[in-house]
């Protein structure tokens, strides 16, 4: 039996890696294995997960659990804006953050920012459920780097930026520092959300906090959330919801939630940033 095995912590970025964990998934099939000028990425089959995207032996996103991680980068900043029309996606290029944006009829542009093309030809091809938005209208899919991407754009342009990244590691570690994050909030409406994927509570204490500091070099208010993700490392993940207006209450839901969603619901809205103290101690 193959298996693939993901090693973590896959970083800190103020300590040494030492990778001493692993978890492991039983290939069934290699659906794709190649490499582009940054990265390895490769689509195996699981038989409990499905299809499985890896970038550089990272686990992304898998068929069956993509939903949790998806919804709940999207769907809890968008419920702090009232009609959201214009949003940024940096990263994502598996569509899973556009299938969800896509979900909003008040949402008429939508820009995903992705350095690795052969990223989203992959999904494209090999995980068709999570990238099926690429031929919407809406979604207009740009082969650039992230980072120079925010820095050229327009001042108060987006309601909405969403940052879908993988882990701080090489060139990625940009996105995750405080420069990076000025222009994001330089190109966001007075009104507009900013949110970010933010590392797992258990294994990436060090680099959690440094990502909380430098979004609270830069916005007003920085509220971390969280989802239980099966196939992320030790699964308790972190999200970073900010914002730039200070007179909003971030506690308010402004904006009602598409119907068919598998993971966020209302009532679980309300309560969002009541997050277990393992979070909080990491962030002090
Ligand atoms: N350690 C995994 C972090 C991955 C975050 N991005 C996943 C991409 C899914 N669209």
């Amino acid at each position: 039996m193959k298996f693939l095995y993901e090693l973590y912590p896959s970083t800190n970025l103020n300590e040494a890696v030492n990778k001493t964990v692993s978890t492991g998934f039983q290939i069934s099939k290699t659906l794709y294995s190649g490499s582009s000028d940054f990265q390895e990425v490769d689509v195996i089959e699981n038989p409990f997960y499905g299809r499985a995207l890896f970038l550089d032996n990272l686990m992304m996103t898998t068929e069956k659990d993509e939903f949790i991680y998806h919804e709940s980068l999207t769907h809890v900043p968008i419920s702090r804006i009232k009609n959201p029309e214009r949003v940024l996606i940096i990263g994502g290029g598996d569509g899973g953050i556009a299938r969800e944006l896509c979900k909003y009829k008040s949402i008429k542009e939508i820009n995903l920012v992705e350095i690795d093309e052969l990223v989203v030809t992959v999904s494209k091809e090999f995980l068709p459920s999570i990238a099926c938005s690429f031929n919407d209208p809406r979604v207009n899919f740009i082969c650039a780097d992230g980072a120079k991407y925010v820095e050229d754009s327009a001042s108060n342009y987006y309601d909405l930026v969403l940052i879908d990244s993988s882990d701080p590691v090489g060139p990625g570690i940009v996105l995750f520092q405080e420069k990076f994050y000025t222009h994001c909030k330089r190109i966001l409406k007075t009104d507009g959300q900013f949110a970010a994927q933010g590392m797992g509570a258990f294994v990436e204490a060090a680099s959690q906090k440094m990502m909380f500091q430098n979004l609270n070099k830069v916005f007003s208010y920085v509220k971390p959330y969280y989802a239980v993700i099966p196939t992320y490392p030790t699964s308790l993940w972190v999200f970073f919801n900010c914002s730039n207006n200070a007179k909003q209450n971030p506690e308010t839901i402004i904006n009602e939630l598409p119907e068919e969603l598998k993971y966020i619901n209302k009532a679980m809205l309300s309560a969002v940033y009541a997050v277990p103290q393992i979070i909080l101690e990491n962030l002090k």
